[in-house]
């Protein structure tokens, strides 16, 4: 199979996964993190910043698919699953270095690295979803608190609790045991 090839069907993969892992339901609403985050994140560790935009956008399409879209508006639908979602994919960004430190066996370093580009895509995805917040779900917000600072605290807290669970899941993957997982053929 050619290295194209191989990619597109990891992305059907990892998005696949994502996907269903964003069935997890929102025990605490907004607030809740996006479990999804973490195969997406791999992924684009693994195969780089082009393959990571698409699959964060396929992440994205997948909602619409199987009708788990939050529809206020067309512009807030646009930002919050097409933007948002595909910004994920810039994870892979920093998919070379990440991948020569892997290979190099600096287990610390490459967890450094891929810690550095998950903080990068998380924090673009939620700035995504603050944006939106504070123009769309601005009457969601309790009596005398402002728009800005009830999407800045919903967003926020859901952003670093989705950073913390894909942190840890780096951590775990990125052991001699599991790092197999990132090793991507071809890089
Ligand atoms: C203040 C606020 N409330 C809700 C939303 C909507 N939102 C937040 C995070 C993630 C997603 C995508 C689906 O998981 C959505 C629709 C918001 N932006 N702001």
């Amino acid at each position: 199979m050619s290295k194209n090839l191989i990619s597109f069907v990891e992305a059907a993969i990892f998005t696949s996964l994502a996907m269903i892992l964003s069935f997890i339901p929102d025990f605490a609403s907004w607030f809740s993190p996006s479990f999804g985050a973490i195969p997406l994140v791999v992924f684009s560790l693994r195969r780089g910043t082009k393959y990571g935009l698409l699959a964060g956008l396929l992440w994205g399409l997948l909602h619409f698919a199987l009708g788990k879209v939050y529809y206020l508006a067309l512009s807030q639908v646009l930002i919050e699953y097409i933007l948002a979602f595909l910004s994920m994919g810039i994870a892979g960004l920093l998919a070379t270095p990440f991948q020569k430190k892997l290979q190099a066996n600096q287990n610390k370093q490459a967890f450094i690295t891929g810690a550095l580009a998950a903080t990068l895509a998380v924090l673009t995805r939620y700035f995504w979803h603050f944006i939106a917040g504070v123009i769309f779900w601005g009457s969601y917000a309790p009596k005398g608190t402002s728009v800005y600072w009830y999407s800045f605290v919903v967003n926020g807290t859901a952003g670093l609790a989705t950073l913390i669970l894909v942190l840890v899941s780096l951590a775990l993957l990125i052991t001699p045991q599991a790092k197999s997982f990132f090793l991507a053929k071809g890089r």
